[in-house]
């Protein structure tokens, strides 16, 4: 029974091992075929992929110059940046400790913007003066080249005129402004048409509001070089123009007669605001015409 079985089995089984063995084969030499075909995939995707690699690094090298060159720029605009800001932090810091300042004590000579309390900020003209020898003197009138007209309304000398490198009167406003601030002497300085030179000081030169009539309220004590104290008959007197008669004399303005607007009485022993290079009664005088002529005050301690 088993020998008849096993005859069976192999006439069976035989022909199926053999096909088994040619399947076997066909599949190996398919899988070689698969195999190459594969690899020449694989070559065609590594071509491709070489090519992509290629191409990702040439564009790393140009984004890494990119990126170089905005770090550049960048750090450029920090600097300037900072530069800027330092340099606007100093104008700052200049502006702030110039207009600081409410007088021309401890200024070199020359324009320099002041404040005093609660006012806007305004240009004056700071002076080392020879005669008075010593400096911090700050220019409230001047007369050096005839250039400026001082025939002049109310409002303009009230709100002042003129150039600081010339002729030119401060203002009646500030003038107040300045002399209510704090104790102010007064030094004037002159030059007569012979060439000689004298000053006249006052130790306490006030000068009242717009609304006082911007009078010369006090001059203080007098001493100087000059012969007279020409300006003590103004004391006390409201300024007068050709367009607000404030003076004394009751038959004329005094503006009319001594030319410029001034602290008039029954008119003036001196007249500061004269008519330069003139040797009328208009004409600029002080004992005498005049050449020169400079208005300097200053903080008295
Ligand atoms: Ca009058």
């Amino acid at each position: 029974m088993d020998q008849l079985c096993g005859s069976y089995a192999y006439n069976i089984i035989k022909p199926l091992l053999a096909y088994v063995k040619y399947m076997q084969n066909k599949l190996n030499d398919n899988n070689v075929d698969d195999l190459n075909n594969e690899v020449a995939q694989f070559k065609e995707q590594h071509s491709k992929l070489s090519d992509k690699l290629k191409q990702q690094s040439e564009l790393i090298v140009v984004l890494k110059e990119f990126n170089a060159k905005l770090q550049q720029t960048n750090d450029n605009l920090l600097n300037n940046l900072n530069a800027a800001l330092s340099k606007t932090e100093a104008n700052e810091l200049k502006s702030k400790a110039e207009i600081a300042v409410n007088s021309c004590v401890a200024q070199k000579p020359g324009v320099h913007a002041i404040q005093l309390h609660g006012l806007q900020p305004f240009e004056v003209l700071c002076s080392h003066n020879e005669l008075a020898a010593d400096a911090g003197w700050l220019v409230i009138q001047q007369r050096i080249n005839g250039k400026e007209q001082f025939r002049r309304n109310w409002a303009s000398y009230s709100a002042g005129f003129g150039s600081f490198d010339g002729d030119f009167f401060l203002g009646l406003q500030k003038i107040h402004q300045l002399t209510q601030s704090q104790r102010h002497e007064l030094f004037i300085h002159v030059q007569a048409s012979s060439g000689e030179f004298f000053y006249a000081r006052y130790d306490d030169f006030k000068v009242g509001s717009e609304q006082e009539l911007f009078e010369l309220q006090s001059l203080g004590a007098y001493n100087g070089t000059a012969r007279r104290d020409k300006l003590r008959d103004n004391e006390h007197q409201k300024f007068t123009t050709f367009d607000s008669d404030n003076d004394r004399n009751i038959n004329r303005n005094c503006a009319d007669l001594y030319y410029g607007g001034w602290w008039y009485n029954f008119c003036t022993a001196c007249n500061l605001n004269g008519k330069y290079a003139d040797l009328d009664i208009s004409g600029l005088a002080w004992d005498g015409p005049l050449k020169m002529v400079q208005m300097l005050i200053r903080p008295l301690n």
